[in-house]
């Protein structure tokens, strides 16, 4: 009988802080694709001579279209469990889409702080839909973020963003799952990075795996994955080495300038020999692009700076001697999050034709024979 997937606590309860007595809030979040990129692997080789094994680990599939289901189960279970009444988070969108649905699964109240004007709409409508009280905040994601931990600590408010330790213990078990599905440990991971939540989540899942948690893993853990993490140019903090004020990028998701776990993705950079680098909004949307077009693979802007970072890369010469190694890309979240990006990226590449409803006016401006 195949086997059915019961989300993250029930497939990884075994490393994840749960007990006989934590309710389980689980919209069957994780177990999400890991795609070969055949045509963009063919491309980098025809273009730049360089043979990578690249897979698409495609977070978008997550029940509300980002990764952050995966440590939302988890901190919304605990916080069911501690009985809690109320949840807040800041967000750039996507935790507040996964905080508002979760909580409303749960019975608890959630408010929602966000940047005025600054999220995608895909993202906005999730959170009105699950019944969040959301408040647009005059200001960036840093100040809001701000005022909802301060709201937590002076009031009977649990924080649900990445700062509550539960949301990076789910998060981890991504690295589990990549391993899982691809029987090794990759060599290389690419992603994007904003508040550096998720960069600190991978890290410790990869670091607990070849420390040899999860035995019934059976993988060889022989190596951890270099991390090598994305901002986009106009809100790179922590390349800069210092907290951006007023942080400008195309990716909304990312568009942050004071990280909460800094340190930590330092930390990652580091002990991985990774590297955290920029891309420029023309490299995060010409990825954007070929990830659709190239691998029907449709992600946000920020979930593209991944393989934008990757292709950078390629062309600076970084894996000319390195041939056939294994790079993992993780695309943060779906497409349809932000729909307007997607019309006016797309128009530089496709135009929408108006016809009369007749075969011949259509067959007329089509190429077919
Ligand atoms: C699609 O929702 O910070 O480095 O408030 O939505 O863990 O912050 C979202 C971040 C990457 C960056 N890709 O992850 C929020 C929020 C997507 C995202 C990131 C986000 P972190």
């Amino acid at each position: 009988m195949a086997r059915v997937w019961l989300g993250v606590i029930e497939h990884f309860k075994e490393i994840l802080p749960i007990t006989e007595k934590t309710p389980v809030i689980t919209m069957y979040e994780g177990n999400t694709p890991l795609i070969k990129a055949e045509n963009l692997e063919f491309k980098i080789k025809k273009e730049y001579n360089v043979k990578l094994n690249i897979y698409l680990k495609y977070e978008g599939a997550n029940p509300t279209g980002s990764f952050k289901d995966r440590g939302m189960t988890v901190a919304i279970s605990k916080a069911k469990e501690e009985n809690a009444k109320v949840v807040i988070c800041a967000s750039t969108g996507n935790t507040s889409a996964s905080a508002a649905a979760y909580a409303s699964k749960a019975n608890i109240r959630c408010i929602v702080l966000i940047p005025k004007g600054a999220i995608a709409l895909g993202k906005l409508s999730q959170a009105v839909m699950h019944g969040a009280e959301v408040f647009a905040v005059e200001g960036n994601f840093d100040e809001a973020l701000k005022l909802a931990k301060e709201i937590s600590t002076k009031y009977p408010v649990t924080l649900v963003n990445s700062l509550n330790p539960h949301r990076i213990e789910g998060q981890k078990t991504a690295s589990f799952e990549i391993i899982e599905q691809l029987g090794f440990v990759p060599d290389y991971q690419f992603m994007p990075v904003g508040n550096a939540g998720n960069i600190t989540a991978y890290w410790k899942g990869y670091k607990e795996f070849y420390e040899g948690k999860l035995p019934s893993l059976k993988v060889k853990r022989d190596k951890l994955p270099k991390m090598m993490g994305f901002q986009a140019e106009g809100a790179a903090p922590i390349v800069r080495g210092k907290p951006i004020k007023n942080p400008k990028t195309i990716a909304t998701a990312i568009r942050i300038g004071n990280p909460a776990s800094w340190e930590f993705a330092e930390e990652a950079r580091d002990e991985s020999k990774g590297v955290i680098d920029t891309v420029k909004d023309k490299e995060i949307l010409n990825a954007y692009y070929l990830l659709s077009s190239l691998e029907g693979v449709f992600v946000e802007p920020a979930s593209a700076a991944s393989v934008a970072g990757l292709l950078k890369y390629v062309k600076i010469g970084y894996f000319e001697k390195k041939q056939n190694v294994n790079v993992v890309c993780i695309l943060t979240g779906h497409g349809l999050k932000d729909p307007d990006c997607a019309i006016t990226t797309a128009k530089k590449y496709v135009k929408i034709k108006t016809i009369k409803p007749d075969i011949k006016s259509i067959v007329k401006q089509l190429n077919l024979s």
